[in-house]
């Protein structure tokens, strides 16, 4: 296939690191793989990070005297340090490791919510928010007394700041946004969230899973309380995301699991905590996959995440742009795809998006339909269901072309 490279990367360098991009699929065509959203694709050298880490010196952590130990400990710090310094971190002491971002939103709902809020506070989320804050903040608020109120999602795919700014008030304990939707693509005013938030004496959440992976994301100059993330859409590896906490707030904040590692004392008596951010990280941790978010975090930073960035934005820029030529193809979220994430939601008249996405499978091209886990969101947008294709830093304005020509396929067998 030849490769349209954006001015931003050496696409085809790049793709030489991916030997799963070289697959066939489905009957006998190229992989073609357009779901980054969902997960994105691993590169041979966090494959083989974790791989020397297992066949080297795989020991538990904090644990032992002996050297294998040791090392395991080191490299386990030390992918803290990592990954504190790629979104601007004071240190590894406000970079919790969670099992993904739907865990790290859980530790701050349930250690920070269950005992901060109570009847009177309100908690302001998005009405684009991804289920794992939408549902986790939904339930937390209602077993603590409090209520939840919803930034209204304006008809450009942009949030509604004026309604935010009558919605956030004296009252609110905490506002949780998605920083970037992995629906409409929007990206959201973190900043203007967060002095909202500050303010009003509230806290700011947000949930970065769409936003680490693709452009810088700086937590200080965001002044953020609290930001989540996952590996696997970055590179990573499954298994393994990041809390980022301010650390007079986890300081505060009560720990989330109970077990080992996460003590300093124990007696028949009483209990003490561990340092941050060892206090929330209980029982054995998932030190191959840490090594392996070292790893990924490095391959971006060696890329540059201004260029990860310029390359997601040349893509969506041509997939709109390539879709836009269609009138019967209706896309999801802002118009500017410099306002976007790299990815498009959309849907193809007369064509269920399970459909579409089983046909563009046939033609080997892996895109994700469903309601992506905002149901609430696509209740808003009317639809129950949307296509979307997700880019990361191996696609190529070839590949979207490929998408839209099955989708010509998709069109007769329609018909
Ligand atoms: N979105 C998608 O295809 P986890 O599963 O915990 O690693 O990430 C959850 C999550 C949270 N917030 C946003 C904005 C997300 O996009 C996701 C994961 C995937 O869009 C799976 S639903």
């Amino acid at each position: 296939m030849g490769l349209q490279q954006s001015d931003a990367l050496d696409v085809e360098r790049i793709r030489e690191d991916f030997p799963i991009l070289e697959r066939e699929v489905g009957d006998g065509r190229p992989l073609v793989y357009l779901d980054n959203g969902a997960t994105t694709q691993t590169p041979d050298r966090v494959v083989d990070a974790i791989s020397e880490y297992y066949r080297t010196y795989n020991a538990n952590v904090h644990r032992g005297i002996h050297q294998l130990s040791q090392e395991a400990s080191i490299a386990y710090e030390e992918a803290h340090d990592a990954v504190a310094d790629f979104v601007g971190a004071d240190g590894r002491e406000e970079i919790v490791f969670t099992k993904n971002t739907t865990e790290a939103e859980n530790l701050v709902a349930y250690s920070w919510g269950l005992n901060e809020l109570g009847p009177g506070d309100e908690v302001v989320l998005t009405e684009m928010e991804h289920h794992s804050s939408f549902v986790t903040w939904q339930q937390i608020a209602e077993r603590a007394g409090a209520d939840v109120k919803y930034i209204p999602v304006t008809d450009e795919g942009t949030l509604d700041m004026d309604a935010a700014a009558d919605l956030v008030t004296d009252d609110t304990a905490m506002v949780s946004a998605v920083h970037v939707s992995n629906t409409l693509g929007t990206v959201n005013p973190a900043r203007e969230l967060a002095d909202l938030a500050h303010d009003h004496d509230a806290y700011v959440f947000l949930d970065g899973a769409q936003a680490v992976p693709t452009r810088p994301v700086d937590v200080a100059a965001i002044d953020a309380d609290f930001y989540a993330f996952s590996a696997h859409k970055m590179a990573g590896p499954t298994g393994i995301g990041a809390l980022y906490g301010k650390e007079e707030i986890l300081e505060e904040m009560e720990p989330y699991l109970y077990g080992g590692g996460m003590i300093r004392k124990v007696s028949f008596d009483e209990t003490t905590w561990n340092d941050l951010p060892w206090k929330f990280e209980a029982g054995t941790p998932s030190i191959a996959q840490a090594v392996g978010f070292a790893e990924a975090v490095e391959y971006l930073e060696d890329i540059g995440m201004e260029s990860v960035k310029r390359h997601e934005e040349h893509l969506a820029a041509y997939a709109l742009d390539r879709m836009a030529e269609f009138d019967d193809i209706e896309v999801y979220g802002p118009d500017d795809p410099t306002d976007r994430g790299g990815l498009v939601s959309f849907n193809l008249d007369g064509v269920h998006a399970h459909d579409l996405a089983s046909i563009t499978n046939d033609h080997g091209v892996a895109i994700r339909a469903g309601d992506h886990c905002t149901q609430p969101l696509h209740d808003k947008l009317g639809v129950a269901a949307t296509a979307r294709a997700s880019f990361y830093v191996y696609n190529t304005t070839d590949e979207i072309d490929v998408l839209l020509d099955a989708m010509d396929d998709a069109r007769e067998l329609f018909a």
